[in-house]
This record gives C-alpha cells, structure tokens and sequence, in this order.
C-alpha cells in the first residue's frame, strides 16, 4: 500500500500472547483461536469507526481541536487523505470491518445533489480499497443531527420539508451501504426528542417518526438490501428527552408500529450506564424480545452524566453481557463497533491504535471468560433450576393459559399450598462468575 506517512514507524499489530509487553501487540486477541468452536473473529465481528478516528479533533466545550490532523481543510482532497489513512489504519489493526455516516467520510456541498454525489465519490474509493482489503462494511448511516437545520429534530422536525431533506439524505445512505455489502444500516435519532413540551406536540412526532421508519423498512425492501435496520437507543443528549430511550422505549416504539420482526437495536454501552441501566440489563431484554442486533462497544464514566464514549478496558464488566450474547446466540449480522475515542492529550496517530488494541483485548478477554461461563453451564443450571417448577405440571399449565383464577384459587385451598422460599445465591454465584475472571 502506498503510505500516506501519517502511522510512520508503527507495524502491522499481531497477536503474541498474554506475555508479551509489546505495547502495540494483542496479548488476548488471536483472531484465529475458535471459542466454542467458531473462530474469535467471527464472534466479535470488531468495527472501527470514521467520526471518532478521523473526524473528531479533539475539541471539548472549553478549547478547539488538539489533534491537528492533516485532513483538517474539510474539502474533497482532504476527504480522499482521510480515506488512505482509515484504510491504512484497518490494515494496521487488522480488524474485519468498519462503519461510518455520510457526513464523516465527504463534505457537504451546497445542495443535497452535490453531498451525495461527494458522498458516492469517497464510496466508490472505499469500494475499490475493498477489492484488495480484507475489511468489510458493519454498518453505514446518516449524520442528521450536525447540520443546523436538524436542530428542531429530523423525523420528528414540525417542518416536513425538513423531514423529506432527512429522508432524502437516508436514502443515499441507504443505497450507498447497500452498495458497499454493509452487514446493518443503522438509524440514531440524535435530534429525535425534545427540549421543552412547550413547543412541542409529542403525539405529532411520534406518528412521525413512525413514518419515517417504515419508509426505511419499504426502501429496504424495495432495494432488495439483505442487511438489517438497527435503531440505536440512547436517553438523552443532544435532546433532553429522546424518543428512542432505551431498549425497552424501542421495543414499545416497534411495536406500536408493527416493525418488531424488521428492526433490531445497536446497544451502546454508554447509552445503557446514561439510561441507568446495565449494559447487559439491555442485551437481555433485547434478546428476550429478539431485537438483539449490534452493539457500539465503548465505557462511560459513571460519574459524568454524559457520553464519554472511551474505549472499554473492564473485562470482568463486558464478561456477563458477552455472556447474554452468547447465550442468546451471538450477533449474527451485527459486531463490536467502537464507538469510542482517544482522549482530547491522546493526540499523536499511535495513540488511536493503542485504543484499539486496549479495546480489542478486553473483549477477548470478556469472551475467553464468558465462553467458559457457557462450557460448564454453572449459571445457566442454577437458573434453570431455579425456574424448573414452571416447566411442568401446573406451572406450565398457568404459563400457558390454561387455568383461570377461580380454578388456580381451588387448588391453592385444596392442596393447602404453603411455598417456602429459597436462597437466591447471589453471593455465590458472584464467586462463580470470579473463577472466569
Ligand atoms: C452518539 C451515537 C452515534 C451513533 C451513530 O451518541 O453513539 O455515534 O452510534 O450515529
Ligand atoms: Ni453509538
Ligand atoms: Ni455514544
């Protein structure tokens, strides 16, 4: 690959094991390596994205960018550096795919027509760098939130012109990540929510939004796209109230609609800790809805009250929500996208493959812990056990609706029903989750 300099003097990072001290090495990840007979690879499906790595200066609400990267001048030319450089970086970190908006990889132009048409420009440069990479597309979407006149929502805007900018604008994304072979398109309402109920007719935005996401799901179709449409749940920021909350405000939302067998969710694991969740409180509950789709792998700090979005580093944390996803299957077309970036000191090129590397091994390690979690089933037996009573007799009677309440209360009277509890265990098992850590 011709270089563009910008990752001078930093190799290829391999896998050399838990013993090395090569900072730029994986001790844990081995791509190869089968986990419960599938190869670690296959089971993080890991991402790197565009807008932290490439668009993102380091500026906070205090000071401008400290990164000072080359492609700062915004235009086309420094579009197509960026683009060298992000596959330049996937070639170094040998990671099976990436994800990217449409605003982060093209300027915007002066009319719709001429964005997509520099949006397509750098795409048809990712697809010729794809004939030759290994690197695949996990997800595309589109930027609705940045461009001010998004600032009254896009979907859910009270202007409709504003709704057709934005439908118009996924569109081309859509067609564009089609394209490219992406795995999952995915929609993050950034400015779908509200400030104040003083101007705002919620009822309203809600049957729109619906709208807008059933002319998504009838695109896709439409366009024969095989991917899958994830929504990304988050509570708050920018809006004070968003509309797509958390996992279960999404389930409810799809529901409402009718889309819950055409739309699954991208958890973030920042988004979960801002919704006062856990975030493997919120893989569960999207497994047991069946929208589990694709997670943005990152931490927040549980002290900030907004999304810090730092690359995960707690393995014993990740180890029971990779536990969740295992047991529910794994991630089929969806992965692990970092949806993380280097602090705003963290400014020199090689300190975005350490993220990534500090990243990549904690997963594994997550995964290693959680696979051994499944093989000797210790959890899952305690659970089943647990609940086994409702598997027969006249607990599977009641949960299948065959019993009412008068007949329920006659037997209650007539066996003397008098059930005593049991120890729920959880000190124990914690100290059983400890032995994979
Ligand atoms: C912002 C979101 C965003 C989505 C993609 O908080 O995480 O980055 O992942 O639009
Ligand atoms: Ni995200
Ligand atoms: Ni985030």
């Amino acid at each position: 690959m011709a270089g563009t300099g910008f990752f001078d003097g930093v190799e290829s990072v391999r896998f050399e094991g838990p013993q090395s001290t090569n900072p730029l090495a994986y001790r844990y990840y081995d791509r190869d390596r089968l986990v419960l007979g599938k190869r670690m690879e296959d089971h993080l499906r890991a991402a790197i994205c565009y807008w932290h790595n490439f668009v993102y200066e380091g500026g906070d609400p205090f000071g401008g960018p400290t990164f000072l990267r080359p492609w700062s001048a915004g235009d086309l030319a420094a579009a197509r550096l960026k683009a060298d450089v992000a596959f330049e970086m996937f070639e170094i970190l040998g990671l099976p795919f990436f994800t990217f908006h449409d605003r982060d990889i093209a300027p915007e132009g002066a009319s719709l027509g001429e964005s997509n048409r520099n949006v397509r420009e750098i795409a048809d440069i990712f697809a010729r760098k794809m004939e030759t990479s290994r690197v695949r597309l996990l997800w595309g979407t589109a930027n609705l939130f940045s461009n001010r006149r998004f600032m009254g929502g896009a979907a859910t805007n009270p202007d409709p012109d504003v709704f057709a900018y934005a439908a118009a604008q996924v569109k081309n994304a859509m067609d564009v990540t089609h394209h490219l072979g992406g795995a999952n398109y995915v929609l993050w309402g950034g400015r779908e929510g509200y400030e104040t109920l003083l101007n705002t007719d919620m009822k309203r935005e809600l049957a729109q939004l619906g709208r807008f996401l059933k002319l998504v799901v009838d695109y896709k179709h439409k366009i024969g796209y095989k991917g899958t449409i994830l929504i990304e749940p988050k509570p708050q920021e920018p809006t004070k109230h968003q509309y797509d909350f958390d996992v279960a405000t999404v389930f409810g939302f799809l529901k409402a609609n009718g889309l819950e067998n055409e739309v699954k969710v991208n958890i973030e694991v920042g988004h979960s800790v801002l919704a006062h969740h856990s975030f493997e409180h919120e893989i569960s509950l999207a497994a047991a809805h069946g929208i589990l789709g694709s997670v943005d792998a990152n931490r927040n700090d549980y002290q900030s009250g907004w999304d810090t979005d730092q690359f995960p580093n707690n393995a014993p944390e990740l180890a029971l929500a990779l536990h969740a996803i295992l047991k529910a299957g794994g991630l089929v077309t969806g992965g692990f996208n970092f949806d993380a970036k280097v602090r705003r000191q963290s400014f020199e090129p090689v300190d975005l493959i350490y993220g990534h590397i500090g990243g990549m091994d904690t997963l594994a390690r997550a995964l290693i812990a959680a696979a051994g979690m499944i093989k000797d089933g210790a959890l899952d037996r305690f659970v089943s056990e647990r609940y086994a009573g409702w598997d027969r007799d006249e607990g599977a009677e009641m949960l299948a609706g065959n019993r009412d309440f008068a007949q329920i209360a006659a037997r209650v009277e007539r066996e003397g029903l008098n059930p005593q509890p049991r120890s729920g265990r959880q000190e124990y098992l914690e100290n059983v989750v400890n032995r994979y850590l």
